[in-house]
């Protein structure tokens, strides 16, 4: 009986362990379609679009980094306008280390300094804008922004944030297009949660050691 609780109780923690340790990329994805492999009239389903120009286009693509499908961004203007996808996510809470990444790459048709990042804006009560914070970037001003490259960061939800708003976004001087694939936003494990499960394990054979 004893064995057979400690066997289950090793077993969990291998699990938890696992889950933690060995996957962190694979953490729960809180987005909705974060590859755009679901569409409806040729728009990905569960994502927005929003730009700065009456000139700004988003559409599904076909140049994906993987799957069928893949979103682009466009913005044509004067100065530096940007054009984004958007996706508004509710399982966050303040003090949580989130984690946010995705694949993106220029098109050619970038004229001027042009540039694609992601982005994540914390929403209060009412929509009110808290912060923000994004990944790195690429950038016609940086060199190799014309193959999939993938941007990354993570950072604590502050105090007060209700949602989040999640942006793959393209910005430009004149005229600049993206695409965008692959998104991710999770929200990474802490340390605290895994010692409190090692120790209550650790007490757990302690007690069934004494037992003996
Ligand atoms: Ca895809």
């Amino acid at each position: 009986m004893r064995k057979s609780y400690i066997v289950t109780a090793v077993f969990v923690f291998s699990l938890v362990l696992n889950l933690n340790f060995s996957f962190p990329a694979q953490a729960v994805n809180l987005l909705n379609n974060p590859g755009f492999e679901d569409i409806e009239d040729d728009n990905p389903l569960h994502w927005d679009f929003a730009g700065m120009s009456m000139y700004s286009d988003g559409c599904s693509s076909t140049d994906a980094h993987w799957g069928e499908r893949s979103v682009s961004t466009y913005i044509y203007g004067s100065g530096y306008l940007g054009a984004s996808w958007l996706q508004v996510i509710n399982d966050v809470s303040p003090d949580d280390l989130i984690e946010v990444s995705c694949w993106a790459k220029l098109a050619p048709m970038c004229y001027g300094e042009a540039g694609a990042r992601m982005f994540v804006d914390f929403l209060g009560e009412n929509e009110q804008f808290i912060g923000y914070m994004t990944t790195n970037e690429i950038s016609t001003q940086s060199g190799d922004c014309w193959s999939w490259t993938n941007l990354t960061t993570v950072g604590v939800v502050p105090q007060g944030t209700e949602t989040i708003r999640v942006g793959l976004s393209t910005y430009a001087v004149y005229q600049g297009k993206a695409y965008f694939d692959d998104a991710h936003v999770s929200v990474v494990p802490e340390p605290g949660t895994l010692l409190l499960l090692s120790g209550g394990l650790i007490s757990l054979l302690a007690c069934s050691r004494r037992k003996k």
